[in-house]
């Protein structure tokens, strides 16, 4: 029998580069991390208003200091490894949200 197959579809071939991001709860990439390929409307209540650094693997994103993505902080950000919020216009432990603005 011959391998089944079937033409990748554009949307499964999105999924193979999805963005993603990781927070930290202290600068320099110290603390717990929350590493993820969401939006996050609400972080929880864990890790409210503790992100103090993070790394962006793709995508451009953008952070908020209240739920539903609301009160934005500091410009949007491309992939990188940002030390400290701060450096980048973001109040220190003070992030809620965060989505991905494009891929
Ligand atoms: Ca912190």
């Amino acid at each position: 029998m011959e391998p089944v197959s079937e033409p990748i579809s554009p949307a499964l071939r999105k999924l193979d580069c999805l963005p993603e991001i990781v927070v930290y709860e202290h600068i320099n990439w110290q603390g717990w991390n929350y590493r993820t390929n969401m939006n996050v409307r609400n972080i929880g209540t864990i890790m409210n208003d503790q992100v103090s650094s993070f790394v962006i693997v793709k995508g451009t994103w953008q952070f908020y200091k209240d739920e539903n993505f609301l009160t934005p902080m500091g410009g949007p950000l491309g992939p990188g490894c940002y030390d400290n919020v701060t450096r980048y216009g973001i109040e220190n432990d003070q992030i809620t949200a965060f989505k991905c603005l494009e891929w």
